[in-house]
């Protein structure tokens, strides 16, 4: 199969053409349908334009489960190659021009070259993420029962070297975010004091605080459970929001949403964490059962439009403190992962654009009327319209693919790289 890089530009206008006609008569036709209802198609596209959403560098490289991993052709190998399927993704969307990257999954030892690399493939960084769930060769001490909150306080001190180490490489990345995700907590009943457990977080955690540049943020994760199956110390947004409020103005919650209990109101955590000024940003993804990692919009679409929908209300409120990082965080074991992260960060825009149409002084209106079919019918409008031209419109306006997985497979680019990185011989479980 020949191939034809689908970064270049020359070549993504070559694909876009077969598609041109139909996108202007659709595009067309959309407009005349929202401007029966008030709505400038142009504005929701300039937009949408603007959205930006950040690639989990961890994103790229084919995911597994605790029961198997079935590695993907060409797999990126090293943080570098990571940045050229990052690169990929954003030419052919338009919507991704940054990576957050895992440390230490993606150290290396000049962050100069990295940030040099990453400007040259038109990319820059986003939050820095650290990793105080697993072992690494040769560390001093294990965080087999914890990390920040472990009951010993070497051990403690450890993970809060780490979590500093992050934010000066992010220093030298241009980066302004720490992300914080710990899987500190227990399996057994018993086997941890759940106030002092937290205490001991905290106390690590103020530590990390002091060391934030004053134009950083930096985020708290909250899960559920996994690897802590019986309670984990940040556990959900209550803990999370205390522990930013405990720790200062720069500490903010990260809502990753599938780290709730299935049915959990998402949105109902969303408009919260707005109102106490502390919404820091979103790992997006999908989750059916257990699970947090599966493509975002690909289970739940309502769902995502109804977080966003909050989103647009908090903008057009001009929210104080409001101003959330947009990251996916998935793990893709069946898919091509450039295509799912691709796919992905369309649907977020997709979600952004139903939420943009919906006609807000008329749900005003009808809630305060009470009139509570009428408002949830114009709420559901957005949701229901397919806005698939706005986004196409959009990508087509920056040079970017109308049909962006199309062009990919075209391009022979997963083949391509397929010869040039031979496989990665990690047959094993795992998350990456
Ligand atoms: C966790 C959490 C973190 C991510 C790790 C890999 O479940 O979502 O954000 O860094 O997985
Ligand atoms: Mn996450
Ligand atoms: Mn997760």
């Amino acid at each position: 199969m020949a191939f034809a890089d689908p970064r270049d530009a020359n070549n993504i206008a070559a694909a876009n053409e077969p598609h041109a006609a139909t996108l202007s008569a659709d595009y067309a036709h959309l407009g005349d349908q929202l401007a029966r209802a008030g709505v400038k198609i142009d504005e929701i596209t300039r937009a949408i334009a603007d959205f930006k959403v950040a690639i989990p560098s961890w994103g790229v490289g084919t995911g597994g489960t605790r029961f198997g991993r079935f590695p993907g052709v060409g797999e990126p190998r090293n943080v570098f190659e990571k940045l050229e399927d990052c690169a990929v993704i954003h030419k052919l969307t338009g919507a991704t021009p940054t990576v957050s990257l895992h440390i230490p999954w993606d150290a290396t030892p000049d962050y100069k070259e990295l940030r040099e690399r990453g400007a040259n493939l038109g990319l820059g960084f986003d939050a820095m993420n650290s990793n105080t769930f697993q072992d690494q060769a040769g560390q001093k001490h294990s965080y087999k029962f914890g990390s920040l909150s472990h009951t010993d306080a070497a051990t403690r001190a450890q993970a809060v070297a780490h979590n500093i180490d992050c934010i000066e490489a992010g220093i030298q990345l241009g980066s302004k975010a720490l992300t914080v995700w710990v899987g500190d907590g227990a399996n057994f009943p018993g086997q941890s004091h759940l106030g002092r457990a937290f205490e001991r977080y905290l106390e690590s955690q103020r530590q990390i605080y002091a060391a934030l540049p004053d134009d950083w943020r930096l985020f708290l994760e909250h899960k559920m459970y996994e690897p802590s199956f019986y309670a984990t110390v940040i556990q959900d947004w209550g803990s999370s929001l205390m522990a930013a409020k405990e720790l200062g103005p720069k500490a903010f919650c990260l809502v990753d949403l599938g780290h709730h209990a299935p049915n959990v109101n998402i949105e109902m955590i969303v408009a919260r964490l707005v109102h106490a000024q502390r919404l820091g940003g979103f790992h997006f993804n999908d989750s059916k059962y257990g699970d947090d990692d599966l493509d975002a919009g690909s289970i739940e679409p309502f769902r995502l439009f109804l977080v966003f929908n909050e989103l647009v209300e908090a903008e057009l409120a001009h929210a104080p403190n409001f101003d959330p990082a947009h990251m996916l965080d998935q793990s893709h074991n069946v898919t091509d992962p450039i295509e799912s992260l691709m796919t992905s960060a369309i649907e977020l825009q997709r979600a952004y654009a139903q939420a943009l149409i919906v006609d807000r002084l008329k749900l005003h209106e009808y809630r305060m009327a009470n009139d509570v079919l009428m408002a949830a019918q114009t709420l559901k409008r957005g949701f229901t319209t397919d806005v698939s031209p706005i986004l196409a419109q959009a990508r087509a306006r920056k040079g970017a693919a109308i049909d962006p997985v199309g062009a990919y497979r075209a391009s022979g680019y997963r083949q391509k790289v397929g010869m040039d990185r031979p496989g990665k011989q990690n047959l094993g479980g795992g998350i990456i």
